[in-house]
């Protein structure tokens, strides 16, 4: 499915033991130099969703090789696994070769529990329009895709669920977005978490 130009959804792109090696993967990350935590905005709000990042430190609004808001430490270095999954996804996407040039650098690790959310922004940390990979686990949950003038209409809602693949990249790079939600009790059987988890992958544009 293709929301708009650039954004493709392909549903179910992970089986189920892929996915159940990934989650392992984040349980891992989560617990590696910088730990999972709650990131607190400039104006002092806190999220709800809880984050941990790969290769370079995301924080409001840069990327950072320390953990510059959680200790200071250094940032775990961007796996290899995610390279290749990175290239295979952006492949998947559009068939046209295009994932054999992408170079992403920076995973950012989301968790969700039954009450968190997200609201609506942008992602413009980074350099350059490379696009970005997202990989949901665990429960399904409504992600709204919006525009890329305003976090206004026109949007349309779509349910991400446990294995879907989601890229954003050309026109719909630095769209507007959001999940609004997760569904309780839609995970897969088997999944092995409580709660949903996502993936995504971007290339920074940074030395
Ligand atoms: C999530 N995460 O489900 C989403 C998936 C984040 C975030 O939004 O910033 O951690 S990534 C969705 C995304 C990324 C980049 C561009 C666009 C959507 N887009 O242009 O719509 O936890
Ligand atoms: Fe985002």
């Amino acid at each position: 499915q293709e929301p708009a130009p650039g954004a493709v959804h392909v549903p179910g792109w992970l089986d189920l033991d892929r996915q159940r090696e990934l989650v392992g993967l984040c349980r891992t990350w989560a617990n590696g130099p910088v730990p999972m935590r709650r990131v607190t905005m400039p104006t002092g709000g806190v999220m709800s969703v809880r984050s941990v990042s790969l290769g370079w430190h995301w924080l409001p609004y840069r990327y950072s090789r320390t953990a510059d808001d959680a200790g200071g430490g250094a940032v775990a270095p961007f796996p290899e696994v995610l390279r290749t999954l990175g290239r295979d996804a952006v492949d998947a996407a559009y068939g046209d070769g295009s994932g054999a040039s992408y170079e992403p650098d920076a995973a950012l690790v989301n968790y969700y529990d039954d009450a968190a959310k997200m609201g609506m922004h942008q992602d413009r940390e980074e350099r350059v329009n490379a696009p970005v990979v997202s990989l949901s686990l665990g429960t399904t949950c409504v992600f709204r895709f919006g525009n890329t003038e305003n976090r206004n209409r026109p949007w349309q809602d779509v349910h991400l669920a446990s294995g879907d693949l989601f890229v954003f990249g050309g026109p719909s790079r630095f769209a507007y977005h959001g999940v609004l939600k997760t569904l309780p009790g839609s995970a897969p059987a088997g999944i092995g978490f409580e709660g949903r988890l996502n993936i995504t992958l971007r290339q920074t544009g940074l030395g």
